[in-house]
């Protein structure tokens, strides 16, 4: 019988190791861990989506032949001229939101440039404005401490050589040849990442049967040669699934990329929501906006799921953040102010995010944001094991608890300390890193 159950142990460790192998089959997919994890701690970014398009109000990329018709649209960028853009405001506007770093979009599927790049006059040095916007932003970002990411779309509905066509466009494909796209897409990442330094590669539109899980790869390993400490999306090669945008093994990519929903709880994969904070990517006239509570629900029911959120804000044609926008994420920050320890730095668990709560751990505490404030009292499970030694409201007092057969009282004060997501401190005897993941109800 022992011999029997050595042999078993033997066999499966073996079975277990072959199927790690396999994962990691494909040599130069690696992510540089280090990065991970720094871009991890931070929880908290803002992607901005801009381009000529602001001039029409319409969505980037995709109102292209369909609101706008594509002769105005690829016109545009002839009245392109953001005399308001302040780059120095945008971080700032960030940093005061409480984001640690920022993701631009650089090149989105209507294949405009919004820097002088050396490899298409469709870009920001044709436009009357001129000057070179992503310089400003990376030298801002650099200035103030805040992490420079690009978002770049490999689909491009604009460029000849593309070999998918969309809204209506009447140009044949024939005669297109993508390997010459792929060479000006390979000049263009080049450009961001050695002259601009950026520290994220963001990509988009990866789904069009233009593109194949080969060049994903070879595409991967390029950019981590000219920079091996890049962080890239799991969006440069074919292995998401649908919109949660997590990653099947064998792909390349460091990171799921869920769109406009909160990832799944999921702390053993990296992950990053990107939400609008209106209902369009691009900057809408009187978009409808989330609301702040909204937004700070978000926030922490996304680090509750153990992922990064990405909050979207669309500048007008002017170079503005819209005032609304910057109003709700100043409200953000101040809320951040107060109850960033919470999130930055933080796992997820070990209560599961749900209707009234998410939670957050760091060693020994356990931080539970409560979406909706109780009426007196709450009831949470024991966590077998661990003893509860101290429970207080974050930046506030001690709270009375009482101790049952499975179960912990806490008394709360009638009056919530927060409108919009208050917190309490759980501080247990011991690092709760083992606890499995409880579901409240
Ligand atoms: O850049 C943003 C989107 O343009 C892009 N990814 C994020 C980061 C994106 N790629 N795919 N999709 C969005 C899903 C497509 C959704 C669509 Fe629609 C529904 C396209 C047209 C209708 C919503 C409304 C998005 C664009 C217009």
């Amino acid at each position: 019988m022992k011999k029997y159950i050595c042999i078993s142990i033997i066999l499966s460790i073996l079975i277990l190791s072959l199927d790690a192998q396999q994962e990691n089959s494909i040599p130069g997919l690696e992510t540089n861990q280090e990065a991970l994890k720094k871009w991890q701690d931070m929880r908290f970014g803002m992607f901005i989506h801009w381009g000529p398009v602001s001039l029409r109000g319409t969505e980037i990329g995709w109102s292209r032949g369909t609101h706008v018709p594509i002769q105005d649209y690829d016109n545009l960028y002839k009245e392109f001229n953001p005399l308001l853009f302040n780059a120095a405001e945008w971080v700032a506007t960030a940093k005061e939101a409480g984001m640690k770093y920022i993701i631009i979009t650089t090149k989105h599927h209507d294949g405009f440039s919004l820097w002088p790049t050396d490899v298409s006059d469709y870009d920001i040095s044709s436009t009357p404005y001129g000057k070179d916007i992503l310089r400003q932003l990376s030298d801002e970002c650099r200035k103030q401490g805040i992490v420079f990411g690009t978002y770049y779309s490999i689909l491009d509905w604009h460029h000849p050589d593309y070999t998918t066509r969309y809204g209506g466009d009447p140009r044949p494909v024939e005669g297109s040849d993508m390997n010459k796209y792929i060479d000006y897409m390979y000049h263009q990442l080049n450009e961001l990442i050695t002259e601009y330094q950026t520290e994220i590669l963001w990509f988009d539109g990866e789904w069009e049967d233009s593109w194949n899980h080969e060049e994903g790869i070879k595409l991967y390993r390029y950019c981590r040669e000219q920079n091996n400490n890049l962080l890239i999306n799991n969006r440069v090669d074919k292995g998401r699934k649908g919109m949660q945008g997590m990653s099947k093994s064998g792909f390349a990519g460091d990171f799921g990329t869920p769109e406009q929903e909160i990832g799944n709880y999921n702390p053993g994969i990296p992950w990053e929501s990107c939400i609008t904070i209106g209902k369009q990517w691009a900057w809408k006239p009187n978009d409808q906006l989330k609301s702040v509570k909204q937004l700070i629900h978000t926030l922490v029911l996304t680090a509750g799921g153990g992922g990064n959120l990405l909050l979207n804000v669309g500048p007008m044609m002017d170079g503005r953040i819209e005032q609304r926008q910057a109003d709700s994420l100043k409200e953000v920050g101040k809320w951040i102010s107060k109850y960033g320890e919470s999130i930055y730095e933080s796992k997820a668990g070990p209560f599961m995010p749900g209707k009234w709560n998410a939670s957050t751990m760091k060693e020994n505490i356990v931080y539970l944001q409560l979406l909706k404030w109780p009426d007196g009292s709450i009831r949470l499970p024991d966590l077998q094991g661990y003893r509860l030694k101290k429970v207080s409201l974050m930046n506030g007092v001690g709270l009375d608890f009482e101790k049952g057969k499975k179960e912990v009282l806490i008394e709360l004060p009638d009056q919530a300390p927060n409108p919009y997501c208050s917190t309490l401190v759980l501080e247990y005897n011991k690092p709760l890193s083992g606890v499995n993941p409880i579901e409240l109800k």
